[in-house]
């Protein structure tokens, strides 16, 4: 599944049994210098962040639980208050940027080229590749969407400072037991695409209920990006965020 983490690459077997105690200890220093190398460009990313006074958002979900929409309807609801940025994060395709661009944010896509998540160094080249765009003025949010996935995601920190997880309603109400982590390091939850509730055996308050046993103090929205129910709550949070970061 991913180039980078080796996710899904496959143990290899082969007859003779001795012990791969050489191969674990390389991995072991491969993972620890790439979470050293991630960590690190996270911490530039925040501060780059910071003295500009500008919230990032980190959206993490399984492919097609509405994340581009719901970025959609917020750039419509945001775009005449402040200067929004994004990130979108795909293993390919320009797509998701250019539908974010046509509602007024300014956008870089970030290909991925394999790895399902994003990491840090490549959110600061993209960050920066962003800033040309500006033409002179300032962001005040900025929003990255990662490559669709509930795991991977969850042990990269991009310099967000606010990571939200969503779940869709179509996939149903066992994602929080199942994917612990990113429940545990988001700060907000959302249930997206409410609007179908009456065709899915999803108990909302069940699932809300088992994601605050997991990280009590997650914000939970529920939100239909068709008919909108539930956007002016998640509206009114991100206005009260940015205006906090830019202590106005
Ligand atoms: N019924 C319903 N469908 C929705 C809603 N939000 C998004 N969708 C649909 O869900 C599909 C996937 O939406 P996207 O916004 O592209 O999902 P995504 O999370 O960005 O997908 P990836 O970038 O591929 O991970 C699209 O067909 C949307 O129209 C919603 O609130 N209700
Ligand atoms: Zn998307
Ligand atoms: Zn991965
Ligand atoms: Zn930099």
């Amino acid at each position: 599944m991913c180039d980078v983490c080796g996710c899904g690459t496959p143990s290899h077997e082969h007859e003779h049994t001795h012990e791969h105690s050489h191969e674990s200890v390389k991995t072991v220093r491969l993972e620890e210098s790439l979470f050293k190398q991630n960590d690190k460009y996270a911490e530039e990313n925040r501060k780059h962040f910071d003295e500009k006074n500008l919230l990032a958002i980190n959206l993490i979900s399984s492919p097609g639980s509405g994340k581009t929409t719901l970025l959609e309807k917020t750039v419509e609801r945001l775009k005449n208050e402040f200067t929004i940025g994004v990130l979108e994060g795909d293993i390919e395709t320009e797509r998701d940027a250019e539908r974010v661009r046509a509602k007024g944010a300014y956008a870089v896509q970030l290909t991925t080229g394999g790895a399902c998540h994003l990491e840090a160094p490549l959110v600061h080249k993209g960050f920066h590749a962003l800033e040309h765009q500006l033409e002179g003025k300032e962001l005040d949010v900025l929003f990255i969407e990662n490559v669709g996935n509930l795991v991977c995601p969850t042990s990269f920190d991009l310099g967000e400072h606010v990571r939200v997880v969503l779940v869709s309603v179509p996939e149903g109400p066992d994602k929080p037991a199942k994917y612990p982590k990113a429940f545990k390091t988001s700060d907000v939850f959302i249930i997206s695409k409410i609007d179908l509730l009456p065709y899915f055996d999803f108990d909302i308050e069940k699932v809300k209920k088992e994601a605050l046993s997991l990280n009590p103090k997650l914000k939970i929205f529920t939100i239909s990006t068709v008919t909108g129910e539930g956007l002016d709550e998640w509206i009114e949070y991100l206005k009260e965020l940015i205006k906090n970061k830019k202590g106005v």
